[in-house]
C-alpha cells in the first residue's frame, strides 16, 4: 500500500483509517485495487484508476453508473421479492467529499469508487450449476434494464461492440503493416477473411433494418464479471459496468457464451486444443432464457446463434488487430500474448461452427 494510493482511497473515504490496499482482478484495461478502512457500514471498497486512453469521458461513465444504479434500485424496492433478483445487488457508487464521483489526481489519473459487493467470481465454469447461474445473472441483469430507456445512457466509448467498425480498423492497421509469415499468422489471416462477409455485419444489418432493438447492454459479461454468493452460488451482480450502454443485447450473449464455453480459458498457451464446450452453452442458455424469455422478442431469438458465432471472430480480429498493431489496447505481459490469445478466439469459433446444428438445438431447447 503505497502512500500515494492511501491519499488517493482516503478522498473516497476521509472519515476512517485505511488498513490495507491491494490489487484486485484481473482486467486488461483498468487497475483496480480493494480497499480495506476501518468504516462502520463501509468496511471495505473498490478503487480504480481508470484507463483514459480507453475511456476518454469518464463522467460520461460516472453518469452512466448513477442512472444504471437508481433505476436496478427502483425497480429491486419496487418488485422485490421477484424470483430472480430477491438476492440482486447494486455496486453504489462512493462521492468524494465535495460530492463528485471521481477524483482527479496530481498526475492528472482519474479514480472512482465503488462499494464491495461480498461474494465471489470464477475465471473458468467447473460445474453445470455456474453455467447455469452465469446465464441467469446476464439474463437478470438485462431483464432489469429492459425498461430503461437506452437513450438515457451516454454512449461512452464509440464503436464498442460494432464489429464492421473492428473490421475496418483491422484492414487500416494490415495495410501498414509488414507482416513475416508465420502459419499462427496466417492461420489468423484466413480466419478473418473466410468470415469477414458473412458475420462482420451480421448484427449491426438486423438491428439498422430495425430487426434487433437498441437496449442497454453491459458490453463485457464474461464469465468473471458475474458475481456469484458464495454460499449459495447464486448470481447477485454483474460487475465491471465501464461499458454499460446502448446496443444489442446479443453482443452480451456472444461474449458470455465465447468466454463460459472455453473450460481452458482465454489465456491457454494450448490454442490448437480449444473446444467449445455444449454442457456448458445448454446450462447457460436454460439460466439465461429462464430470465430473459419475459422480455425478449421473437426476433431476437432468431440471432442467438450468429452472435454465438460472432463474438469470438471479433474478439479473435480485436486481438489479432492489436497484436498486429504493437500491443497497444490489451494490456499484455509479453509481446505474443495477444496472437495466442487470438488464435484462442478462432480456435473456439471453428468449434462452434462444428457444432451448430447441436447449439442450434440447445436453443430450440430453451425456450
Ligand atoms: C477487455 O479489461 P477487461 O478484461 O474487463 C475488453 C473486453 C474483452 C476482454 C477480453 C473495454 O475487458 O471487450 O472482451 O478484455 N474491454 C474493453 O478479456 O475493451
Ligand atoms: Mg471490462
Amino acid at each position: 500500500m503505497t502512500p500515494q494510493l492511501q491519499t488517493i482511497a482516503r478522498q473516497f473515504q476521509p472519515q476512517s483509517e485505511i488498513t490495507d490496499i491491494c490489487a484486485w482482478g484481473s482486467g486488461n484495461i483498468n487497475h483496480t485495487f480493494r480497499v480495506c478502512c476501518t468504516d462502520e457500514y463501509c468496511d471495505r471498497f473498490i478503487l480504480q484508476r481508470l484507463n483514459t486512453q480507453v475511456f476518454p469521458n469518464p463522467g460520461g461513465i460516472m453518469q452512466n453508473l448513477q442512472v444504471l444504479c437508481r433505476h436496478l434500485q427502483g425497480k429491486l424496492q419496487s418488485e422485490p421479492m421477484s424470483q430472480h433478483w430477491a438476492h440482486w445487488q447494486v455496486p453504489e457508487v462512493l462521492c468524494v467529499a465535495d460530492g463528485g464521483n471521481h477524483h482527479i489526481d496530481a498526475t492528472g489519473d482519474c479514480w472512482r469508487a465503488i462499494a464491495f459487493i461480498d461474494g465471489h467470481t470464477v475465471d473458468v465454469i467447473k460445474t453445470a450449476q455456474q453455467a447455469r447461474e452465469v446465464g441467469r445473472g446476464l439474463g437478470t441483469f438485462h431483464q432489469l434494464l429492459s425498461d430503461l430507456d437506452p437513450t438515457q445512457l451516454v454512449d461512452t466509448l464509440p464503436g464498442f461492440h460494432i464489429t464492421p467498425e473492428y473490421l475496418a480498423l483491422y484492414d487500416a492497421i494490415a495495410a501498414q503493416t509488414e507482416i513475416a509469415p508465420r502459419p499462427e499468422i496466417d492461420y489468423c489471416q484466413r480466419m478473418v477473411a473466410a468470415r469477414r462477409q458473412s458475420l462482420a455485419g451480421i448484427l449491426e444489418t438486423a438491428k439498422a433494418e430495425g430487426k434487433l432493438p437498441l437496449r442497454v447492454m453491459h458490453g463485457d459479461p464474461k464469465v468473471n464479471n458475474i458475481m456469484l454468493d458464495t454460499q449459495t452460488g447464486q448470481a447477485i451482480a454483474l460487475i465491471d459496468l465501464d461499458t454499460v450502454k446502448p446496443g444489442l443485447i446479443h453482443y452480451d450473449i456472444g461474449d458470455c457464451l465465447r468466454s463460459a464455453c472455453n473450460p481452458l480459458g482465454e489465456e491457454t498457451p494450448n490454442w490448437q486444443a480449444v473446444q467449445f464446450d455444449l454442457e456448458r452453452c445448454q446450462s447457460l442458455l436454460a439460466g439465461y432464457l429462464a430470465a430473459a424469455q419475459n422480455f425478449l422478442l421473437v426476433n431476437e431469438y432468431d440471432f442467438l446463434y450468429p452472435a454465438i458465432c460472432l463474438l469470438p471472430w471479433e474478439l479473435g480480429l480485436r486481438f489479432f488487430t492489436d497484436y498486429l498493431a504493437g500491443n497497444v489496447y490489451f494490456a499484455v505481459q509479453d509481446p505474443q500474448q495477444n496472437l495466442r490469445r487470438a488464435l484462442v478466439q478462432f480456435k473456439l469459433l471453428e468449434s462452434i461452427e462444428a457444432q451448430a446444428t447441436e447449439i442450434q438445438a440447445c436453443i430450440a431447447a430453451s425456450h
